[in-house]
């Protein structure tokens, strides 16, 4: 038994589609618990912290755009293996092709080469929730 915690998002498109609610239930109704919750416009500073690693890439100043596009969710999730769980209820990275039961599957699509519009982001290792959780919840 691995006791972790991981931070989920629920991007702008998310949020403005009114799919938070279906998000948390989902996390809530794996066994997952909520152990921090805010509701916020991020800065442009905390999202090229938050997405370092794709700095430099040719779709990171599009997602950066997006991600300050509208209000975020961000939430950080307690439990075992939450880290892997959460990636596997969120689904592949793009929403066409996530397979369907996943959030990404299920609530999104393909809005016209938008791969950044896919309704989350949860952490992918220890290490990067850690420092994704002091981002967000400095
Ligand atoms: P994930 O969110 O599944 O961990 P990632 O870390 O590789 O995916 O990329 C971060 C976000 O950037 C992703 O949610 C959507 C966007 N993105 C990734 N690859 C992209 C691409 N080839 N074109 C446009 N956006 C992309
Ligand atoms: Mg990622």
């Amino acid at each position: 038994m691995t006791t972790e915690r991981t931070l989920v998002l629920v991007k702008p498109d998310g949020v403005a589609r009114g799919l938070t609610g279906q998000v948390l239930a989902r996390i809530e109704a794996k066994g997952y618990r909520l152990a921090d919750l805010r509701l916020l416009h991020a800065e442009r500073a905390v999202l090229e912290e938050h997405y370092a690693e794709h700095r430099g890439k040719p779709f990171f100043e599009p997602l950066v755009q997006f991600m300050l596009s509208g209000p975020v969710v961000a939430a950080v999730v307690e439990g075992d293996r939450v880290i892997e769980g959460f990636r596997s209820l969120a689904g592949t990275t793009e929403p066409t092709t996530a397979a369907p039961g996943t959030i990404r599957g299920d609530l999104g699509r393909d809005w016209g080469q938008k791969v950044q519009q896919n309704i989350v982001h949860g952490s992918d290792s220890p290490e990067s929730a850690e420092r994704e959780i002091g981002i967000w919840f400095a």
